[in-house]
């Protein structure tokens, strides 16, 4: 059985993996690199096939810009089977843009730091991945500087996110309080998403309007930060994105003193470090929820939902243990109950839960990965264990899904695996837990 699956994961990774050096998300649906996808990916990889794991980071990386920024697609071709696509995030309208890549103006969580710190435990400090670390390291390193110099407004250690295509949530039931201080007008375009997936899994064309007109603000300022920052409606401290940073950062620290040397570069990430976590605790915590959620900073209040992302900070050692009691207790709570498979996307105890929408309930993989690795980090290892067997359970039942339905139903006779099928993160998170 564990053979059979493990077989299954690499025909879906081996399948997607693309001339060009890189693995699509899932055939159809997302036909082009995307940024955090493609960490999770290379993790699979590196357990049969470590050139592809190499390749895949390298290829990510090649489409860095001048300025450290790393976008969230790099579209490799010009294939309008995806919408929006690069004719409408126009990245040549930034002055320091990839020549090489058209691309999206926009990033992902910052996974790629903590990637190459696994890739190099996968393949147990070998010598030719301690040398394609050190020379893909500076480029993540100056990615995380681009992120502080850029887009840290208080100066506290907390990047922004501008976007909710950035958070890699996207369609959150957190974003809805931002939606309703916006009017954005009525977009003519044609979906392309939908004509892959049902449309009662994927965002409505109205959230779409506000996604595209974000977009066009930063468009109209040529995808400037400080305008962004100045002018967005969307501006967001994400504490996915930020625990992401902050774990990157950590695997930076780890790897470069290995590596020796580079007393510079660490002592900037040890000083971002101690802040970061200080901010996160200080601005992000919400002790009435027990959990991290996310703040506005355009209306300048937390946004007071639970949600996957609210513990990912386990991940970064971010809580004290006060606090991890505290989120251990919501978890079990509000997400742990028997009939559910860990973890929904959002609070199943809240009236904005959607058990089949996207990032509104359903179960995602890649969530699950960076939960289960949080949870032992702090000694929660039952805990770990059902988050991992969930996982494997629910892939067992139904498939190589983008995301599953988080109650408990009966697999003969339902079907709770959504969105894409064949999908290159599920497969590959599903080879790294399993070994
Ligand atoms: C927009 C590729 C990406 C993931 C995101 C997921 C989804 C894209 C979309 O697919 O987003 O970036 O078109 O819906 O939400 O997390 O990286 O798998």
């Amino acid at each position: 059985m564990r053979e059979q699956l493990i077989n299954r994961a690499i025909k879906v990774l081996e399948d997607n993996y693309q001339p060009g050096g890189f693995t699509i998300p899932s055939e159809g649906l997302y036909p082009f690199q995307w940024k955090w996808d493609s960490g999770f990916i290379a993790l699979g990889f590196a357990h049969f096939d470590l050139e592809k794991a190499k390749s895949e980071i390298k290829t990510l990386l090649d489409a860095q810009w001048e300025n450290g920024f790393i976008p969230h697609i790099v579209f490799h071709t010009d294939s309008d089977s995806y919408f929006p696509g690069p004719d409408f995030h126009q990245s040549d309208l930034h002055p320091q843009a990839s020549e090489k890549y058209r691309s999206t103006g926009m990033t992902q969580p910052p996974v790629t730091g903590f990637v190459l710190e696994r890739l190099l435990e996968i393949a147990n400090e070998d010598g030719d991945m301690m040398e394609f670390v050190k020379s893909q390291i500076d480029k993540v390193y100056t990615n995380h500087i681009y992120l502080y110099e850029n887009r840290d407004v208080e100066g506290n250690g907390l990047v922004y996110i501008y976007h909710n295509w950035e958070s890699g949530t996207d369609n959150s039931p957190i974003w809805d309080d931002i939606w309703e201080t916006m009017d954005p007008p009525e977009y003519q375009f044609e979906r392309r998403d939908t004509s892959h997936v049902d449309p009662a899994q994927r965002p409505s064309k109205r959230e779409y309007d506000h996604y595209l007109y974000i977009i066009d603000i930063a468009k109209q300022h040529n995808y400037d930060d400080a305008k962004i920052a100045e002018h967005s409606p969307f501006l967001v401290l994400d504490p996915l994105f930020n625990s992401m940073l902050i774990r990157s950062n950590e695997a930076l620290i780890n790897l470069y003193t290995k590596i020796g040397g580079n007393e510079e570069k660490l002592s900037y990430l040890k000083s971002k470090q101690e802040q970061s976590i200080a901010s996160l605790n200080e601005k992000l915590y919400n002790s009435t929820l027990g959990a991290y959620v996310h703040f506005d900073l355009r209306n300048n209040k937390q946004i007071p939902y639970v949600s996957s992302s609210s513990f990912t900070p386990f991940f970064a050692g971010a809580p004290d243990k006060e606090k991890a009691e505290a989120m251990v207790n919501t978890l079990q709570q509000k997400f742990g109950g028997e009939g559910r498979y860990l973890c929904a996307s959002f609070d199943p105890t809240h009236d904005r839960f959607n058990p089949r929408k996207y990032w509104r309930g359903p179960v995602w993989i890649n969530l699950n990965w960076i939960l289960f690795h949080g949870l032992n980090r702090y000694g929660y290892h039952d805990l770990a264990d059902r988050v991992k067997t969930d996982s494997l359970k629910l892939i067992e039942n139904y498939g190589f899904h983008e995301y599953f339905d988080s109650r408990k139903t009966n697999p003969d006779t339902d079907n709770s695996g959504y969105g894409g099928d064949n999908f290159s993160w599920s497969a590959a998170l599903l080879i790294d837990l399993m070994n």
